[in-house]
């Protein structure tokens, strides 16, 4: 099978909601010495938001939404290993990394953590639906460095605010940088919030936390 091929049928088994047949594709592509990243990226992703279009347009119901996570999970539970290796790094920096209050979506959150762990940060991952204490009780508990809130949906952003305001409460803003992301989220909201950074991607996290952590980039 073709890399292009491979692809496709990644992205397809997402879409279909197959999560055995994305895992085994999953296994296929490492088989074959792909890059781990690019079947996430140029597989998975597409998939995932063509699933989110469906939805969007009716065609697809909460099920469908469900299983297509699933099936990504299932593909990714194979490829992140992958990323992260098993070397012995140097810590950039100790991240606290959640999905903020209200809001059930792990994928990216889960990806963006991978991404920091195999780039050289200790991810402290405190879960979904976490309220803003839960956050400021990890960071003291971690004696982090670096925060990082996801939110998936535009009513579940707000929390991202509610975060900074807690850490400032407990006195400890001035020893975390904030970093914000998530589909709805922008550059403006983060501006808007306090925030010291926001990322689009899993990639670009990376970027932006060795930026906050003053590491070279
Ligand atoms: Co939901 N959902 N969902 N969903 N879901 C969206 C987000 C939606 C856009 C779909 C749509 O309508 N087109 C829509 C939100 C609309 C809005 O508010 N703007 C939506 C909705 C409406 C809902 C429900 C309300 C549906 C309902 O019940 N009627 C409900 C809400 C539940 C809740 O949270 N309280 C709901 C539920 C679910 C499931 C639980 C069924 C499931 C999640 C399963 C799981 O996570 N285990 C799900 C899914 C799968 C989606 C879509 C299809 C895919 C999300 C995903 O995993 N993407 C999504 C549509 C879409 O985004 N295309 C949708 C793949 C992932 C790799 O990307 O999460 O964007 P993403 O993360 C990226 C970047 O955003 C960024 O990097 C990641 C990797 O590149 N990033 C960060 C993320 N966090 C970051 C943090 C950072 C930096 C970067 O720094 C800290």
């Amino acid at each position: 099978m073709s890399r292009e091929e491979l692809f496709d049928r990644l992205a397809q088994a997402v879409i279909e909601g197959e999560p055995e047949d994305a895992e085994e594709l999953a296994r296929e592509a490492l088989a074959q010495g792909l890059d781990p990243l690019a079947c996430i990226n140029e597989g998975l992703t597409p998939g995932i938001d063509r699933v989110g279009e469906l939805f969007a347009s009716g065609e697809y119901f909460l099920p469908d939404l469900i299983i297509g996570g699933e099936a990504m999970k299932a593909a990714l539970a194979i490829l992140e290993p992958a990323l992260t290796g098993d070397q012995e790094r140097q810590v950039l920096g100790r991240v606290v990394l959640g999905t903020v209050e209200g809001d059930l979506h792990e994928i990216g959150k889960t990806l963006v953590g991978t991404m920091l762990t195999a780039n050289g940060f200790s991810v402290t991952d405190i879960g979904i639906d976490r309220p803003a204490a839960d956050f400021v009780a990890a960071v003291k508990e971690a004696n982090a460095t670096l925060v990082g809130a996801s939110a998936l949906l535009t009513t579940t952003m707000l929390q991202q605010q509610k975060i900074i305001e807690a850490l400032q409460e407990a006195g400890l803003r001035d020893q975390v940088k904030v970093m914000v992301g998530g589909a709805p989220v922008t550059q403006s909201w983060a501006d808007k919030i306090g925030a010291d950074g926001y990322a689009e991607d899993a990639v670009s996290a990376v970027a932006l936390a060795r930026r906050l952590v003053s590491a070279p980039t």
